[in-house]
């Protein structure tokens, strides 16, 4: 089956967590809203479906993945879908529970990020909270960034059989996600990762084992993976970086 996957064309933001597990699967799948619009792509095609009027289970909010008759948004309930059925999830109940627990830990992670520089406002510009941006992302580089990456440390630390993974001893979804939070963090925040990740060194090595996997390196170097920039949830803002 191929999938159809929606999302924001010029930024990784959180499709990149679902394009990460496509490519670590090995899955088939296009990346819709990148097609040229005279192919039936472009954002064109994903408002098409956000607004189409008669789905009786619209998404809310990009990304969402059609996979045969199921249209799913939201990441975490796509990485739930995906990690079953490409075998980047445990087998067992409660290890498929827990990959989704820390997948909406991810999430929450996720959303800290991009409230060091949107912390009033969405639809608002950067350029008109940067004062609350400034006080906003020094917590975040103080207590809650810290306070994220420490729980994941932890984490690692208690999955004995663990070896670079967060469950179990092979690659799942959660493992994925955490590369791209350390990735985005790095280029959100050089100053201040160059710091902090000396305290988390499990984190970095799961980034370090992702970034090597056969299929998500060959990703990594393809025109397939978007640039970090200013548009998308990791943005670098040299103010909002630690003083060095
Ligand atoms: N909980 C959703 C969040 C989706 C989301 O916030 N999507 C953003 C782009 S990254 C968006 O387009 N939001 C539009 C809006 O909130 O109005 C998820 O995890 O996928």
């Amino acid at each position: 089956m191929q999938y159809r996957f929606y999302y924001w064309p010029m930024i990784q933001g959180r499709g990149e967590y679902v394009r990460l597990a496509l490519e670590a699967a090995g899955a088939d799948y296009v990346d819709v809203a990148r097609e040229p619009e005279q192919s039936g792509g472009g954002i064109p095609e994903l408002l098409k479906v956000m607004q189409s009027g008669d789905d009786e289970r619209p998404p809310f909010a990009p990304p969402f993945l059609k996979a045969g008759k199921h249209f799913i948004s939201h990441t975490p309930a796509i990485l739930l879908y995906l990690g079953e059925r490409h075998r980047l999830a445990p087998s067992s109940e409660a290890g498929k529970m827990w990959a989704h627990q820390l997948q909406l830990s991810i999430t929450d992670f996720d959303k800290e990020i991009h409230d060091t520089h949107h912390p009033i406002a969405s639809q608002l510009y950067y350029e008109d909270q940067k004062k609350e941006a400034k006080a906003r992302a020094g917590d975040f580089l103080e207590f809650r960034a810290p306070k994220n990456l420490g729980y994941f440390e932890k984490v690692l630390e208690r999955n004995k059989s663990g070896d670079g993974h967060l469950i179990g001893k092979r690659l799942t979804y959660p493992d994925l996600s955490l590369f791209q939070i350390v990735a985005g963090l790095r280029y959100a925040f050089p100053k201040a990762m160059r710091k902090l990740e000396k305290k988390y060194p499990r984190c970095v090595a799961v980034h370090d084992e992702v970034a090597a996997h056969r299929r998500v390196s060959a990703y990594l170097a393809s025109e397939r993976r978007i640039a970090f920039n200013e548009m998308g949830v990791f943005r670098h803002y040299e103010e909002l970086d630690a003083r060095g």
